[in-house]
């Protein structure tokens, strides 16, 4: 048991290290660690069940950091519990460039980092995603291997946010009733007072949306941890809502909005220091103050090995099975699949709609894939993202593997990327491409942390034909491709789709987008060949001796590049084609692979029915591009292909034009 004298020194540890690390820095956030530091001091010495000499262990409490500006907390809770890989040197570089204290906790810098925050909302809605991923492991595996809590800590600003809605909802609806939200109701942001800008109720908000809500006072360890008792014992998720005071004890600065993002400046370090009874030099915690810490640090040894004792304990099949998909690996079977599903493509042809050909291609993978837990945001006819194997998820049966995510594209892509670090599952969903708008946030934190998320994009074109420019992507793939380390792919016919769908499930350390089309696509590839030629982003698809016109695309324009391809031939001019799904991939080929891809015909020709933008980096600023220049317009697709100019004769015309 810890004393009240005994807490209050913890949570002046936090405090202090916060305070001196930003002064240290000259830039950061005090106040929220400051004002937050009962509650996580509570929560760190009691309750939450972690292990920092096994912070991977699976079954693990998951603590997220929402408030990412807050990140001193965070970063002082790693030290003072005893992550190893969190040093007092760590903390004293706070900030600088190479440091794992970065300005927001970003995911794979230091253990103990559940997941990457800053973006004001995403660490929430990222932990509907933990906290649905454990309660469709514990359907599946039982609770004795997985049984345990999602904490997060939220400020005004994550609740203010849009992306919070549709989390609360999601999670209120599936009565995640293992996530416990504490709302840190201080009443502060950075223009000043919250009721500048915002007048909501958050418990009726919370309440009205499924969830238990608690008020405590936010200073009071008690308090706190009462809260915690009750939201366990719910069978809703909880909101805490825990009155504290910004930069709880600095005498002059507390409670304003002047603690938020800027250090206290030595003065008011010393008055805090003394109005706290702190007489520590910067930087130094007491001895006795540490060993309570590092106590708390030791509180789950028990708790982790008992559960190692249940897995040992379990079945040989079910454990490995456990071990494997805990370990990220995907099953031995898929390749093999993969190539029989390719074999029999090379024989039957289909003419589809690579949306079709990616369910056909996930019937496949989800028959030996038990790891991948589908969704769509009620696009599911659409997206084609439901295969036999995955019945639909409802808040009283998670046996099943898909879940509705509702109009819902942005707190999906969040919870898709809890799902991810959480462990034991796959996630990949569907939405309509042109709505990559509503979830780039949580694709780009996707894309920093490194993590396999499976986004389904479909409807890539104006080939989607009559729902019009609203829905027509004309920028959408050089804006995802903008992003670092996502790989977007365009797949031309079933073949490439399912490839494509083999690197998304094999790159363990990256997202991906997979663009597909509405409308029907006669096959690109006609041959078996076992080696997965979309691996590269770019291969040839047709080559010609001595070309003098290359002709490159991605998706649906592969087909017009084949028949121009074809064309031109009759008119004696001899032309390849180059068929591009990913231009990530590509362009990390060596320099000879991609030299001679891309090949030295005078004409180079890219088709794309959407921007120029990133495409010259093939064809060159001199190289001619059909596609968009506009938004697109309402109409069938075949008519509005011609509207738009992305034709065969087209390219025709423009390969003549420059050999003239
Ligand atoms: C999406 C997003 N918008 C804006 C910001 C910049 N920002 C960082 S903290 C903050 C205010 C947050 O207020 P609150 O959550 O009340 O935090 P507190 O002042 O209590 O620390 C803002 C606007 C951000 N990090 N993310």
């Amino acid at each position: 048991m810890i004393s009240p004298e005994k807490h209050q020194r913890m949570a002046n540890a936090i405090r202090f290290l916060a305070m001196d690390a930003v002064e240290k820095a000259n830039s950061g956030h005090p106040g929220m660690p400051m004002g937050c530091a009962d509650v996580a001091t509570v929560l760190f010495t009691r309750y939450l069940s972690f292990d920092p000499k096994n912070p991977l262990w699976p079954d693990r409490d998951r603590f997220v950091l929402s408030a990412g500006h807050g990140s001193m907390l965070i970063y002082s809770l790693l030290y003072l519990t005893g992550y190893e890989d969190m040093t007092i040197e760590d903390i004293k570089s706070f900030r600088q460039l190479g440091a794992k204290t970065a300005g927001h906790p970003e995911y794979g810098h230091a253990s103990g980092i559940e997941t990457t925050t800053g973006p004001l909302g995403q660490g929430i809605a990222t932990a509907v995603g933990m906290a649905l991923a454990e309660k469709k492991l514990a359907d599946e595996f039982g609770s004795d291997l997985q049984n345990h809590y999602t904490y997060v800590l939220a400020g005004d600003g994550c609740l203010m946010e849009g992306i919070s809605q549709e989390a609360i909802t999601l999670a209120g609806h599936l009565k995640l009733n293992k996530l416990i939200v504490f709302w840190d109701d201080n009443g502060i942001s950075i223009d000043g007072a919250i009721s500048l800008a915002d007048s909501t109720d958050q418990h009726a908000r919370f309440r009205s949306a499924g969830w238990n809500t608690i008020a405590i006072d936010g200073h009071d360890p008690e308090a706190i941890a009462a809260a915690i008792e009750t939201a366990k014992k719910s069978d809703k998720p909880t909101m805490i809502a825990a009155k504290t005071v910004i930069g709880f004890g600095a005498p002059n600065k507390a409670g304003t909005h002047k603690v938020h993002g800027s250090p206290l400046g030595a003065d008011e370090i010393a008055a805090t220091r003394k109005a706290l009874g702190w007489n520590e030099e910067a930087f130094s915690i007491p001895a006795d103050v540490l060993d309570a810490w590092r106590l708390a640090g030791l509180r789950s040894t028990k708790t982790r090995k008992d559960w190692e004792a249940r897995l040992a304990g379990t079945d040989a099949e079910k454990r490995a099975e456990f071990n494997r998909r805990f370990a990220g690996e995907l099953p031995g079977t898929l390749s093999g699949a993969v190539d029989a599903y390719k074999k029999k493509l090379a024989e039957t042809k289909p003419t589809v709609a690579t949306r079709k050909a990616s369910e056909d291609a996930l019937e496949v993978i989800n028959g030996v894939v038990t790891e991948t837990l589908g969704g769509s945001a009620d696009l599911t006819g659409s997206n084609n993202t439901k295969t036999s194997q995955t019945k639909s998820i409802t808040p009283t049966d998670f046996s099943g593997r898909y879940i509705h995510y509702g109009i819902r594209e942005h707190g999906m892509a969040a919870a898709m990327n809890g799902i991810a670090l959480h462990g034991g599952l796959i996630p990949y969903s569907g939405g309509f491409l042109i709505f990559s708008d509503y979830c780039r946030p949580s694709i780009r934190l996707a894309a920093l942390m490194g993590i396999r998320v499976i986004h389904v994009l479909t409807h890539d074109s104006i080939g989607l034909g009559e729902d019009g420019p609203t829905h027509q992507p004309v920028e959408h793939m050089a804006a995802l491709r903008a992003i670092p380390n996502l790989m977007m792919f365009r797949p031309a016919d079933a073949t490439e789709t399912v490839e494509c769908w083999q690197v998304a499930l094999e790159t363990k350390d990256r997202p991906s987008g997979i663009a597909l089309t509405r409308q029907n696509l006669i096959p690109a590839r006609t041959e078996y060949e076992e080696r997965n030629l979309c691996a590269q982003g770019a291969y040839e698809l047709i080559s010609a001796s001595d070309a003098k016109v290359s002709i490159f695309a991605s998706g649906s324009e592969v087909e017009i590049a084949m028949k121009a391809q074809q064309q031109l031939e009759a008119k004696g001019i001899s032309a390849r084609v180059v068929s591009v799904p990913c231009f990530e991939l590509f362009f990390e080929q060596d320099a000879d692979y991609q030299e001679a891809i891309i090949g030295d015909a005078p004409v180079k020709i890219a088709v794309e029915a959407g921007i120029r933008q990133g495409w010259d980096a093939i064809i060159g600023s001199t190289g001619t591009f059909i596609g968009m220049k506009s938004f697109g317009a309402s109409g069938p697709a075949k008519e509005l292909y011609k509207h738009f100019g992305i034709t065969a004769d087209a390219v025709v015309a423009a390969a003549e034009a420059k050999l003239a």
